[in-house]
């Protein structure tokens, strides 16, 4: 390929449709509308209905755990977990994740202490825990990304030892396996996030799952009085509740869970074949786990290697309609409000902040195909051979 065959360059762009980074399975419009007429026929379209009751119960038998509670998103349920768990004072967390794992916090009253990752496998360095223990630090919060997970064991040895409650973000973990248990099982509680982007899908949507009784009973009372159970004490209520137009299409989308995940795999594989022919792009495998739902594809960018920056290949890759994401820029000590509450963290988080320069998601999921993995791959190949037109002619 040319200069001017790239549409940063002039060209038409190589996808009429744009190729977007987020899962987007969703039911055919008949299974939809099937299930829209049963909550229009009950007229019951929240609170607790037969539908999110039905969901809690099919999650929990999926995930073999004792408690799934169904909330209206996993921003919502990670505030509601630390509420119900009496976290006070710092909670620590990795510095690499979504912006909502500290907020959730914040919002809770609870200060983030941010720990620096492991550069191969993104999750939170276990061994740097230990310095940042201090008598206000009361619980750590593992985040298991990109359909992977945490050195689990590792954490939870080191949280006993500790005398410190773990607990996790799994918004990117449905259906994944730790040693052939399901995620959900693990620390206190997990909180899986059923949003558009993620492979179950509420539209809007999350879960708390946990196996503590008393943990359950004060989540649900926190979330509304709604499928509460027997009242418990509590410090404040919310309206966590998810809709029965939520519960609806998640209960579809578990239906569907095998066939999506078979597809990502698939999806993965053939971008794992394509892209290790080329010099400078690194796939990063699922972390951990003995199963994954293959729910992101992460490359880091050796701009050395490659030619091109990781931002200049994500110009070029927009303007050919594949909607490639920079997850998580930037590292959240230096997003805001972090940034100026706490200074001290700057210079401190290197893995972080090289992953952050350097790391890109792939289109995968529902609206891409074997095929589009392999264009995505030849014009990646392309703009590797032509890098240096490219650097100066964009300049
Ligand atoms: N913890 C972690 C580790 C997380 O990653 C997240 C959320 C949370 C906690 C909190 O979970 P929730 O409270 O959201 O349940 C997205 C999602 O909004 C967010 O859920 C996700 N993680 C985060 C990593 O990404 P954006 O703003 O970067 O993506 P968005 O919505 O622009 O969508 C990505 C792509 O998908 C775009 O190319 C557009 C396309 N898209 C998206 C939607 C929603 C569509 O084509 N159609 C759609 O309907 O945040």
């Amino acid at each position: 390929m040319r200069l001017n065959e790239f549409a940063l360059f002039g060209a038409k762009p190589a996808f009429e449709r744009p190729l977007p980074v987020g899962q987007l399975y969703f039911p055919s419009w008949e299974r939809y509308e099937n299930a829209f007429r049963g909550i229009f026929e009950r007229q019951y379209y929240t609170n607790q209905g037969p539908l999110t009751e039905l969901l809690e119960a099919e999650l929990a038998g999926f995930l073999g755990v004792r408690h799934a509670i169904c909330v209206t998103n996993a921003t919502i349920g990670l505030m509601m977990t630390a509420d119900a768990m009496g976290l006070k004072g710092k909670v620590i967390l990795p510095a690499f994740t979504f912006i909502a794992s500290a907020q959730a916090l914040t919002w809770a009253g609870l200060e983030p202490v941010f720990c620096d990752v492991d550069i191969e496998s993104h999750h939170i360095d276990i061994n740097r825990i230990d310095d940042l223990i201090d008598g206000k630090v009361s619980a750590i919060m593992g985040v298991n990304l990109w359909g992977g997970a945490c050195d689990i064991s590792l954490l939870s040895e080191l949280a006993t030892v500790k005398g410190l409650p773990l607990y996790f973000d799994s918004a990117h973990a449905f259906g994944c396996e730790y040693e052939g248990i399901h995620l959900g099982n693990f620390g206190f509680a997990e909180i899986f996030s059923f949003h558009a982007t993620k492979i179950l899908s509420a539209t809007e949507g999350g879960c708390i799952c946990t196996n503590d009784d008393t943990l359950a009973a004060r989540l649900r009372n926190i979330r509304s009085s709604y499928g509460a159970g027997e009242p418990v004490d509590v410090v404040r209520t919310a309206n966590g509740r998810m809709s029965e137009a939520q519960a609806a299409i998640a209960l579809m989308s578990l239906e569907d869970f095998p066939i999506n995940q078979k597809k990502n795999e698939i999806l993965y594989r053939r971008y794992e074949q394509e892209l290790n022919a080329i010099p400078g792009l690194y796939l990063i495998a699922p972390a951990g786990v003995s199963f994954s739902n293959y729910q992101y594809v992460v490359c880091r960018v050796d701009e050395n290697e490659y030619g091109l920056s990781r931002d200049l290949l994500i110009d070029l890759l927009k303007s050919e309609n594949i909607l490639v994401r920079r997850y998580f820029y930037p590292g959240l000590h230096r997003s805001v409000p972090y940034v100026y509450k706490f200074p001290e963290y700057q210079g401190c988080m290197p893995n972080t902040d090289k992953l952050s320069a350097s790391c890109i998601q792939f289109p995968i999921g529902a609206l891409v195909s074997e095929e589009n993995v392999v264009r995505i791959c030849n014009l990646l190949m392309h703009a590797h051979q032509i890098s240096t037109e490219i650097r100066s002619r964009h300049a």
